[in-house]
């Protein structure tokens, strides 16, 4: 078992925190099949600050057995709502003692700034795993009237295993709001944590060329496999005798040769110790063992492992589009688990020539700046009417050049780092295809500082409905300010995305807003206000954002299975 321990001496928070890290597994930390570990970086700095072990689909089988031993034996329909409830409570309890520790390992792992993951990440955590303590004792169904001779009633059973994947840009509040409902509802849990690394194709052909002539191989070299030959040359041999070695980079989507299977390509982007530091904090609160199992490893193996597990009942998951649908066909072609995905978004903000401009100003930057950028309901889309257009830039760009861009735990800085190296990359790349296509980069578009993933908060205007930058998620602290005419003009663009998780409108007139709100595609709608999210109000997307609602009584419904019973009290044949 690898224990995590680091000593914070910062601005905010002084103390020390030790953890286990392994595989959380039936109550007890364990090593992974393979004996391997994935780094953790500190995105302040760059640098290592721990290496964990690393779980493999055969850990997958494991948890599930012994998820599913706790679900026929301790919990499922063997554990009362108030007893479920109780250990909510305590661990929600657990985590008020240690939200300090929290939000620093939070701001040292993933670079949130302290104040940030103290006030919303931890905080709407315990809210969450206590709103959900409370629906613990409340699940019930209904009666139903048929006739005199019947009595007939509904069950909410819990659905037994289910298989939670969740991503880096929220590690402790993605973690709660998967637990919590389904946990209340009495499932056993297999989750996966985050990784990022490159990832094993095996000797399936996914993407078949990468554009050059077969001819670059020598025949010789070819008969002698892709051992020893770079990456091109392995995607050429792969066209000709399938390669076990390839491997295809999650991140750039390059073939990698990999004979050494800890090959990597990009970097890990990796933030899981709160998420483990929480896991310990389950344990400690008296769950038994089995009702929470926590896997830290590859979305390929180990993601993929649980969305075609047999025995996994159901499988929710937060991150990108594309993965959505790899998850979605892994469910339909093993036993067709039940699947909710919260998945990515381009969220439109528009601001009415009579909206109360220094509000909206204000409500914009935090729209698209809050967690550097990185929320899938970031408001990155900002139109605003052609009246007010000259001003509201002007006041945005003052707003956008105020904000304190630094170390996580310094005090008054507003934005740290981006999470990882890829993400800083990916980020860099869409500024420079904004750039390239001619947008204007209004504020902003370097990176800040020399170390760590630091960028700087940027606008670009004079934009094109084509643009990457206004069509893709880029999710980090990039904002596109288009301008608009009128109502049809603005509703126009705002829908013309295959998103829809997210929307704002910025209006005094209340009927111009809320027909505005309610003709936007999108699952959820802000009012003079944005990344606005309660642990009792339903989240979740519209077209590709998503499929199935978190939070609320909502989420209930995706972790219960109705059973109708019919008892006969006379009725003979
Ligand atoms: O997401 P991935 P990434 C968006 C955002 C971001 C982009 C890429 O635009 O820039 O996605 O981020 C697991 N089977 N969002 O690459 O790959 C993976 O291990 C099963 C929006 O981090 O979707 C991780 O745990 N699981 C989003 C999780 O999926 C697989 C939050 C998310 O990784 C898998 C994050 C597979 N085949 C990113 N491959 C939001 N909605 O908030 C990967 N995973």
């Amino acid at each position: 078992m690898v224990t995590f321990t680091h000593e914070f001496k910062t601005d905010s928070f002084q103390g020390k925190t030790s953890f286990p890290t392994g595989l959380f597994i039936d109550g007890e930390w364990r090593e992974g099949g393979d004996k391997t570990t994935i780094d953790v970086v500190n995105p302040t700095t760059g640098k290592v600050l721990t290496s964990i072990p690393e779980a493999t689909p055969k850990d997958v089988d494991i948890a599930v057995k012994a998820a599913q031993k706790a679900f026929d034996t301790v919990w499922g329909l063997n554990a009362s709502g108030a007893q479920r409830a109780e250990l909510l409570m305590k661990l929600a309890q657990l985590m008020e003692k240690h939200a300090d520790e929290l939000s620093a390992i939070e701001a040292i792992d993933n670079g949130k700034t302290f104040t940030w993951a103290k006030n919303v990440d931890i905080a709407f955590s315990i809210q969450t795993i206590k709103y959900y303590a409370g629906w613990a004792d409340k699940i019930s169904g209904q009666t139903i009237e048929t006739d005199e001779k019947k009595l007939i009633y509904t069950r909410h059973e819990p659905i037994g295993v289910v298989g939670q994947i969740i991503p880096w840009n929220f590690p402790l509040l993605m973690f709660s709001w998967k637990i919590a409902p389904a946990l209340a509802t009495g499932n056993t849990i297999v989750l996966k944590h985050i990784e990022r690394v490159a990832r094993l194709v095996g000797s399936r052909v996914v993407r078949p060329h990468m554009g050059l002539p077969a001819f670059v191989l020598a025949p010789e070299r070819r008969r002698a496999g892709s051992k020893g030959l770079n990456r091109w040359e392995c995607a050429v041999v792969v066209r000709l005798q399938y390669c076990s070695f390839l491997r295809e980079c999650t991140r750039c989507a390059q073939w990698v040769c990999a004979s050494d299977a800890r090959m990597r390509c990009c970097p890990p982007n990796l933030p899981p110790l709160t998420a483990l530091r929480m896991t310990s904090l389950i344990k400690e609160a008296g769950f038994p063992p089995g009702v929470v199992n926590v896997l830290v490893g590859y979305g390929p193996t180990v993601g993929q492992a649980i969305s075609e597990h047999m025995d996994i009942q159901k499988v929710a998951f937060t991150g990108s589009t594309l993965v959505g649908r790899k998850i979605m066909a892994a469910a339909a072609s093993s036993n067709l688990k039940n699947v909710t995905l919260e998945l990515g978004g381009k969220s439109p903000n528009i601001i009415f020539d009579d909206a109360d401009l220094e509000q909206a100003v204000n409500w914009a930057a935090h729209g698209i700046f809050w967690n550097h950028g990185q929320a899938c309901c970031a408001g990155s889309r900002i139109f605003v009417q052609e009246g007010i257009y000259d001003k509201f830039l002007q006041m945005f760009t003052e707003r956008t050049k105020n904000i304190n861009v630094g170390d996580p735990f310094s005090p008054g800085v507003d934005q740290g780092p981006q999470v990882s190296q890829l993400q800083y990359d990916r980020i860099m790349g869409y500024i420079e295809s904004g750039k390239k296509d001619g947008a204007t980069v209004h504020v902003g578009g370097n990176r800040h500082g020399t170390e760590g993933y630091f960028i700087e908060p940027t606008i670009f205007t004079n934009t094109t409905p084509e643009m990457k930058i206004v069509k893709e998620e880029i999710f980090g602290p990039v904002g596109v300010v288009i301008k608009f005419k009128d109502e049809a003009d603005v509703l126009r663009q705002a829908n013309d995305t295959v998103y829809g998780l997210a929307a704002a409108v910025f209006s005094q007139n209340i009927n111009r807003a809320l027909e505005t709100a309610h003709k936007l595609q999108a699952g959820t709608a802000w009012v003079n206000c944005v990344n606005q999210l309660h642990a009792n109000v339903p989240f979740g997307g519209f077209k590709q954002s998503g499929i199935g609602r978190e939070l609320g009584e909502y989420a209930l419904h995706n972790y219960t299975n109705v059973k109708a019973v019919h008892v006969n009290l006379g009725h003979r044949m």
